[in-house]
């Protein structure tokens, strides 16, 4: 859709006004009289996610996830999508090669739907895989909008190849509520005195869900022994990084953020930065009613977990820590060396503390901050490296948008062949990714964690021409 589309969009709602007493209120019409092939509604709803625990939270079409949307890779697709909170929105289809205004972020010139409006999104979508949707509204301070609400849900965008042999197929999205301002813990920090004093706050939160309940409150995942269970674990949460296993059981890794890996792999944990995804394989073979959840034992009693249940077994379910693990992303990737681009911007991010009086530690890439950094430039059809260093003491789950990329490097070590759409960087770590520029269009790329990408933790990258 181009810029023209969404004017005579828009105009089309404000005409929408003279059918008041036809339609409700709240709903405003939509932008075409053609229907769209899906429709998402942002509003308002009250989760029951466990015992005596209801959280209010925006959503899609009152769920969470939101509607599971399967899309044809290269089938033109409409979608609809009706903002009936009080704040402008928008949403982002994470993970596509699509075109700047549909792509979902504001800094790409993507509109906002202002509320009560609706806005049909259309898009090609590619590649095929595991992607999802979620808002990219900026949070700063409220934390009852943003990626802290329950605005997320799975993208399957599927392609021609079948994929792996499975019996049953389950995407488990996981998040984490009732966010609230904390003091930041950093122990890096401590150890490294070329690292600035933090002065800001963190986010901090109450639960977590796997498919909107906490472990326990929610249906068990209902399994028979020999079964082959795809699942699609997606980590939709605002701002914490998350390690999962299922004890008796190994997670078979065949594609990561949908992509498949060169090198499939069973693992005992998962981890899963924020914004990432992993389709694995679990082979039902350890009959039993056991605990699939955070590796964390406070996580768990937050409610980060699921039941896992083999037919005709009963009783508490249970839970084995897993020998601890490093989680190494190389070990499914090829070990070459990737091609050689044809050039390489190498990043650095730092925290530079809380300024003016703000509540909140300052990001940095190259000592430049959102909005005052200039844009990295591409040349249409070149290969280019993103050297991401961190010089902080967080993570850091990097997203370029628009585009896949290859890790090419995780610290000292040379891979080939892993393509994702988000790196978790770890505390003093440097890592490197190469991706080909191939969709023009304004392209953003920021760290996932909401309360590090609302201050200042963006760039983008413009197509020179
Ligand atoms: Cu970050």
């Amino acid at each position: 859709m181009n810029r023209r589309n969404f004017i005579s969009s828009s105009a089309l709602v404000f005409a929408g006004s003279s059918l008041q007493g036809l339609v409700p209120r709240s709903f405003a019409l939509a932008p075409d009289a053609a229907k769209a092939d899906h429709a998402l509604r942002i509003e308002p709803c009250t989760l029951d996610i466990g015992p005596g625990v209801s959280i209010k939270t925006l959503a899609y079409n009152g769920q969470v996830p939101g509607p599971l949307l399967r899309l044809r890779e290269g089938v033109p697709v409409s979608i609809d999508v009706t903002n009936a909170t009080d704040n402008a929105d928008i949403v982002h289809w994470h993970g596509l090669a699509i075109d700047s205004l549909n792509d979902g972020a504001m800094e790409e010139g993507s509109p906002m739907i202002p509320a009560g409006h609706t806005q049909r999104y259309s898009f090609t979508p590619r590649p095929s895989g595991t992607r999802w949707y979620h808002t990219h509204a900026t949070a700063n301070d409220n934390l009852a909008i943003g990626t802290y609400t329950g605005q997320f849900g799975f993208l399957l965008i599927e392609g021609s190849e079948q994929p792996a042999h499975y019996d049953q197929e389950i995407n488990l999205a996981i998040h984490h509520w009732e966010p609230s301002f904390v003091p930041m813990v950093d122990t890096m920090r401590e150890q490294s005195s070329n690292m600035p004093q933090t002065t800001g706050s963190d986010v901090g939160y109450k639960y977590a869900t796997i498919n909107s309940h906490m472990l326990g409150a929610g249906e068990p995942i209902r399994v028979k022994q020999g079964q082959r269970i795809l699942m699609r674990l997606l980590n939709a949460s605002g701002t914490e990084n998350v390690v999962l296993a299922l004890p008796g059981h190994t997670f078979k890794i065949i594609a990561m953020d949908g992509n498949p890996v060169p090198n499939p792999k069973s693992v005992e944990v998962l981890s899963l930065a924020v914004a990432e995804r992993v389709d694995a394989v679990v082979e039902m073979n350890s009959p039993g009613v056991w605990i699939l959840g955070s590796t964390n034992e406070k996580s768990r009693q937050m409610g980060l977990g699921i039941v896992v249940e083999y037919a005709g077994k009963k009783g508490a379910p249970v839970w084995k820590d897993p020998a601890p693990a490093e989680w190494d992303y190389t070990q499914f990737a090829n070990t070459t060396a990737a091609p050689e681009p044809d050039q390489t911007f190498t990043l650095t991010f730092r925290d530079i503390g809380a300024l003016h009086g703000s509540k909140f530690d300052t990001w940095t890439i190259n000592n430049k901050s959102w909005p005052d950094i200039d844009p990295l430039i591409v040349q249409k059809g070149k290969r280019y490296r993103l050297v991401f260093r961190n010089g902080s003491g967080d993570q850091h789950p990097m997203h370029l948008h628009r585009h896949t990329f290859e890790v090419t490097r995780i610290g000292d070590k040379q891979i080939s062949g892993l393509k994702k759409d988000v790196i978790n960087v770890m505390p003093l770590d440097s890592v490197a990714v190469d991706f080909v520029a191939d969709n023009p269009g304004d392209t953003l790329m920021h760290c996932h964690q909401q309360l590090h990408m609302d201050y200042g933790f963006m760039q983008l990258i413009k197509y020179a021409g």
